[in-house]
């Protein structure tokens, strides 16, 4: 019952959910399943970028609902710690993740989208927030991380009003950053955590942390926060490197600085 497959590509990570015949309905294997992805990630500093996408038609069409219309409160509360454990775990990764989302990304399959730091997407590709046709709301941290990404209004459209949008609709709204043909998705968002991970990784974990954080916090705090990091970072040999290789007309290696 291995929920989600793990390949290296090079120093990056792609994590397929790998239940295509439930759509990759999240039910609690699969959230414990990316919650161990991401305490071996985080532990792993060879790993500089990760891609997340979904086996067949689907990102994730939610929540498991079968699993979850048997739940008492208690477990209810249980399922719903744990979502939110396994978002806050994606979330706080200190290398970029891009969610290579290859179909339905519906309830919790969207706020798991959400929870990556960008969407790529494929032209057919459908997001939606349906929780209220089933008497629910978002569990997984997504009324707060979709209205971050798209803005109060569409926020509230697609959590009210329950109603799927294509992928179009998703990059006018700024919920994807770009869209691609079904089979060129995939290897667009390879190739782009390629380029990432040839980079420094301090500065790469240090400028998501500062935003992470930041996003968080007063402006004059987050400000403060990126002046204290921006102090940090350069006394350090990667950025040393880098403006280095600038003056002397070369590529930076960042390699094991
Ligand atoms: N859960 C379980 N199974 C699902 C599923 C889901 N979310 N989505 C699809 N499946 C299963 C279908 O039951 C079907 O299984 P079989 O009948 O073949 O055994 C298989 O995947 C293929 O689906 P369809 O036959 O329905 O395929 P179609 O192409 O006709 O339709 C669809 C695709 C995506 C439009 C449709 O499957 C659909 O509407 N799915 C449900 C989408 C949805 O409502 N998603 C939101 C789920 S609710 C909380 C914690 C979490 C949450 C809320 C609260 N707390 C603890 C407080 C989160 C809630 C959600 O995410």
């Amino acid at each position: 019952m291995n929920r989600i497959r793990s390949e290296r590509r090079g120093s990056v990570e792609l994590l397929t959910l790998d239940r295509p015949k439930a759509l990759n309905a999240l039910d609690r294997a699969a959230l414990e399943a990316l919650l161990d992805c991401c305490e071996r990630l985080a532990a792993d500093p060879s790993v500089r970028a990760v891609v997340l996408t979904g086996e067949g038609r689907a990102f994730a069409a939610g929540a498991d609902i079968a699993e979850m219309r048997g739940l008492d409160a208690q477990q209810a509360e249980s399922f719903s710690r744990l979502g939110h454990a396994a978002m806050d775990a994606l979330e706080s990764l200190a290398m970029p993740t891009i969610a290579a989302v290859n179909g339905y990304a519906l309830g919790g399959g969207c706020e798991l989208a959400c929870a990556c730091d960008w969407i790529y997407a494929s032209e057919t590709s459908r997001f939606g927030q349906p929780e209220v046709n089933l008497g629910l709301i978002p569990g997984f941290g997504g009324t707060g991380r979709l209205a971050r990404r798209v803005g109060s209004a569409w926020a509230k459209e697609l959590v009210l009003g329950g109603e799927p949008i294509d992928a179009k609709t998703a990059l006018r709204i700024g919920l994807v950053n770009r869209i691609f043909a079904p089979d060129a998705l995939l290897g667009s968002a390879l190739d782009a955590a390629k380029k990432i991970a040839g980079k420094g990784p301090l500065a790469i974990a240090t400028a998501k942390r500062v935003m992470v954080q930041g996003q968080d916090a007063d402006v004059r705090t987050a400000h403060a926060l990126e002046q204290a990091a921006f102090g940090v970072i350069s006394a350090g040999a990667e950025r040393a490197e880098g403006m280095d290789a600038f003056l002397e007309k070369r590529e930076p290696s960042f390699e094991n600085r």
